[in-house]
């Protein structure tokens, strides 16, 4: 219980049909909303605050708002709500409403609005709010006014249950209700009746909402059982955020009863755990990358669960295989496009079910198959380590922390390079950490908010990895940290740039200056001034070892400096190390 706060305001016929609806969300299991100032949204945002078991989080910039909302729904995986006023503010959630409906993140957006009677003649702050979000929303809702019946409340207290709901189920993601507000919006006194507005005695939702799991039925199990079984050289991929569909444990066991290495994605949740790690290969990118490998290991079968990695010679060298994609959501999310099959089942069930029937009816193993994957993994990763010891690079930088990161510990990583060294390079380790990043739709926008609501979800340490301009463009959400009192973890590689651009043939086809100036980007933004910005001490670090020094002495924004085109050739000089090391196995 929030002390001090007035749990039941029900003041007036503005507020209480809001707070029926805010209550509502609240029995239906929200525990976090993110608030935006204004007087339009007041209502929404005082009942929000006001309820004891919503936490609230205000952020000023709606923007960053949207993204902390999304990075509390991905690491809690509740729906959260997100508030805000009428106008442009509500336009500003739009990226964030995007990556949640391509990452399917459940979100619950309440924007206020003008009444209908104020929309369309020049009344200030009001814009045409009705499906703002277009097909990013799954569901939009236009509330309404109504008459301050007991009709209301209950129509009021069930649209929050679907609500609630349809954000939560089936494919989540955003859904939109737009509420129109009248006078009064200030929490001014007015005789109202409790009774009217009440939910169910007990503190039930209205509607409870149960979703049976899709279950794979004993013909498809039985049908990939065989398919598994009969291809003793065949691989998982674990891929982006499969952590949220399928724990760790389902997946290794799975892995360990068909004889099968699990590439796993730096988010799948295979990487990083204390589940048994012994089919884990974390360095796939590198090995597929080179060509005798790559044609060595055709696999005969590809299981991938979970959203496609990032890595270009993993999905290059998928497309040459056999592959059977797990799909929870009928998401589509097929970009190889020649799958042989889409099995729509829950990941975990779909898991357990197989490794059930294959111990029962035994499979032929290849140990032999298993053993030239971990032996190229191993591999690799000495060669990693003993190349990234001691020096500047950026995939230093990006792995420095591995061998300090402890049980609980959040790591949100950025867009562009830093999410594709994790990938390449960060090996597979045994503490419990949560791995996220925005892979839906893969902006650099958002990034340092989207921490921040990760660290709001899961208290303890959270880290963020991320290049300059990723942290320039979201300096409204380190603003938003300073000010929920939140001191992030911040490790970021000043290349003076894009540094991916120098891995892609535009820049060796373009003129230089101009690929420079509207390509490239350089900044030309002080990190020390940014630091000070969000009230963090501005640590300079180069090495991995320097780099885990400056991070042990507590929150702070540390500046790794580097060079784009010696990253770049380093970059290519690692990847040969590797495969030479693979090809004198
Ligand atoms: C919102 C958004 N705008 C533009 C892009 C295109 N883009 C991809 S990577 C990148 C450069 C990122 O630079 P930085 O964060 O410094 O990371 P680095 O490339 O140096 O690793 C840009 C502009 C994007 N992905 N998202």
């Amino acid at each position: 219980m929030k002390p001090g706060m007035n749990t039941s305001m029900a003041t007036n016929r503005t507020y209480a049909p809001v707070e029926a609806l805010v209550d509502e969300l609240a029995r239906c299991g929200m525990t976090h909303a993110v608030t935006c100032p204004g007087s339009r949204d007041a209502p929404l945002v005082l009942a929000l605050a006001a309820h004891e078991r919503i936490e609230a989080v205000s952020v000023i910039d709606e923007r960053a708002a949207g993204f902390v909302a999304l990075g509390l729904a991905k690491a809690s995986g509740r729906p959260v709500a997100l508030t805000c006023t009428s106008g442009t503010a509500a336009a500003n959630f739009l990226p964030a409403v995007a990556e949640a409906w391509e990452a399917r993140v459940p979100l619950v957006v309440l924007t206020a609005d003008r009444p209908p009677e104020l929309r369309g003649v020049g009344a200030g702050q009001a814009i045409d709010q009705l499906k703002l979000f277009g097909t990013f929303a799954k569901w939009f809702c236009e509330v309404g006014n109504h008459e301050p019946t007991r009709d209301t409340a209950i129509h009021l207290r069930q649209l929050a249950c679907r609500a609630y709901a349809t954000a939560a189920g089936g494919r989540p993601g955003p859904v939109h209700l737009n509420v129109p507000l009248r006078e009064p919006l200030a929490p001014v006194r007015e005789e109202v009746d409790p009774a009217v507005w009440a939910g169910r005695p007990d503190g039930r939702p209205w509607t409870a909402v149960s979703e049976a799991r899709r279950v794979p039925d004993e013909a498809t199990v039985a049908r990939l059982a065989e398919l598994v079984a009969a291809a003793p050289r065949g691989v998982i991929v674990a891929g982006a955020d499969l952590a949220r569909w399928a724990p760790a444990a389902a997946v290794a066991r799975l892995a360990a009863t068909a004889g099968w290495p699990v590439l796993a994605e730096p988010t799948s949740g295979l990487r990083c755990g204390p589940h048994d790690r012994s089919h884990v290969v974390a360095h796939y990118d590198g090995l597929v990358r080179d060509e005798a490998f790559a044609a060595d290991h055709g696999p005969e079968l590809v299981l991938r669960l979970g959203d496609a990695p990032t890595s270009k010679p993993l999905r290059a060298w998928l497309a040459r295989a056999r592959q059977v994609v797990v799909d929870p959501h009928a998401s589509w999310h097929e970009p190889t496009r020649v799958a042989d099959e889409l099995v729509v089942a829950d990941a975990e069930a779909t898991c357990a079910a197989l490794a059930a029937a294959l111990e029962a009816r035994g499979t032929d193993r290849d140990e032999g198959w298993l053993a030239s994957w971990r032996a190229a993994d191993d591999a690799a990763a000495a060669v990693v380590a003993e190349a990234l010891a001691g020096r500047a690079s950026e995939p230093g930088a990006y792995t420095a922390l591995a061998p300090a990161l402890r049980d609980g510990d959040t790591v949100w990583v950025a867009s562009s390079m830093p999410i594709r060294d994790l990938e390449s390079y960060l090996p597979a380790l045994g503490a419990d950490v949560l791995v996220l990043a925005n892979r839906g739709a893969n902006g650099i926008d958002g990034t340092v908010a989207s921490a921040l609501g990760a660290a709001l979800a899961r208290g303890g340490r959270t880290y963020l990895l991320c290049g300059e301009l990723a942290l320039v463009h979201d300096l409204g959400g380190l603003a938003a940290a300073a000010r929920a009192g939140l001191e992030l973890t911040i490790v970021c590689v000043n290349n003076d740039g894009g540094g991916i651009f120098g891995f892609l043939p535009v820049a060796e086809h373009a003129d230089p200056d101009r690929l420079r100036e509207h390509i490239v980007t350089p900044a030309g933004v002080d990190l020390e001034r940014v630091a000070a910005l969000a009230g963090l001490p501005h640590r300079p670090a180069s090495t991995p070892e320097e780099i885990r020094a400056a991070v042990a002495a507590g929150p702070a924004l540390v500046e790794v400096r580097t060079d784009r085109d010696a990253n770049v050739a380093f970059h290519r000089e690692l990847n040969a190390r590797i495969a030479a090391a693979v090809r004198g196995l």
